[in-house]
């Protein structure tokens, strides 16, 4: 079994189980040690029906705890970065990309920034550029539709067809990642899923589509994605894992009106640890 040092940044929402909250409690219970940054504090995530929240943007502190770490000689064997606080943050990740990471470190990058073809509260074209600058140094990208519009400037249309994600697929790796895992995407109806492309390899995992929408999802995904990959899984494997166990924590909300905030991920965690083990 492999124990890896998991650099993970991206903010605290103090409440609706996303970015640190959810990435911490996953990427543990997938076995590593997970170091954090958080890239700002809020009261709740921006999304839903979530109003005035607060907001504390924590870049400044991104350069000095670098020169800090790297005074102590530490060094990650991989970093996944998330949500940031504001545009000038990417830098600085970038930066921790190229001074803290061992030989054959990992790069993960979550360009969290939208969905459902509109960018979240606060973000705007400059720094959907800044995301893009930080996809080309990913060993691994993970966006979904809207995302990958914004980093390919495609237009974003609400029903895909093969051609259309191939476009996408073309623009992302054309940012100079290799690999991609796209999700959200639904060719009917009744199915979502996502596709992958590892080295060049394009496929595809679907499952039934719940017809609701819950915030925190991506993070989910992304958080899992990263765990089992890091145990030394496919990253087709990884993804199809961080498939299923998203669709278990929607699933164990659904009955829950009043849980719309996010999802119940936890109780989808033994299953979670369950498959990793049987895989290792
Ligand atoms: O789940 C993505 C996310 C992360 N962090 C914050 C958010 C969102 C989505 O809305 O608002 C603060």
């Amino acid at each position: 079994m492999s124990y890896k040092r998991i650099l993970t940044v991206q903010d605290i929402s103090c409440l609706g189980q996303c970015s640190l909250t959810v990435a911490l409690p996953v990427l543990s219970a997938c076995g590593h040690e997970t170091c954090i940054i958080p890239s700002a504090v809020l009261s709740t995530h921006t999304g839903g029906s979530f109003k005035g929240y607060t907001f504390r943007d924590l870049g400044e502190d991104i350069p000095a705890i670098r020169t800090h770490w790297q005074r102590q000689g530490v060094r990650f064997d991989a970093i996944y970065t998330g949500y940031l606080g504001s545009t000038s943050q990417a830098a600085y990740v970038a930066e921790i990309m190229d001074s803290l990471l061992r030989p054959g470190a990992k790069i993960i990058v979550d360009p969290a920034m939208a969905d459902n073809g509109r960018l979240y509260a606060g973000f705007d074209a400059e720094y959907a550029a800044a995301m893009g600058r930080l996809c080309k140094k990913a060993d691994v990208i993970l966006p979904n539709i809207t995302e990958a519009c914004l980093l390919t400037g495609l237009d974003y249309r609400e029903n895909c067809d093969e051609k259309y994600i191939d476009a996408l697929l073309s623009g992302l790796l054309a940012l100079g990642c290799p690999n991609v895992v796209l999700t959200g995407v639904s060719f009917s109806p009744d199915y979502t899923g996502v596709v992958v492309c590892e080295g060049g390899k394009k496929s595809d995992y679907r499952h039934p589509r719940i017809p609701r929408m819950f915030h925190g999802t991506g993070d989910v995904y992304a958080a899992s994605f990263t765990g089992g990959w890091l145990r030394g899984m496919s990253l087709t494997e990884a993804a199809r894992i961080a498939a299923d166990f998203t669709v278990r924590s929607i699933e164990n909300t659904l009955d829950d009106p009043e849980h719309w905030y996010g999802v119940k991920f936890e109780t989808a965690l033994p299953w979670l640890i369950s498959s990793l083990q049987r895989k290792n």
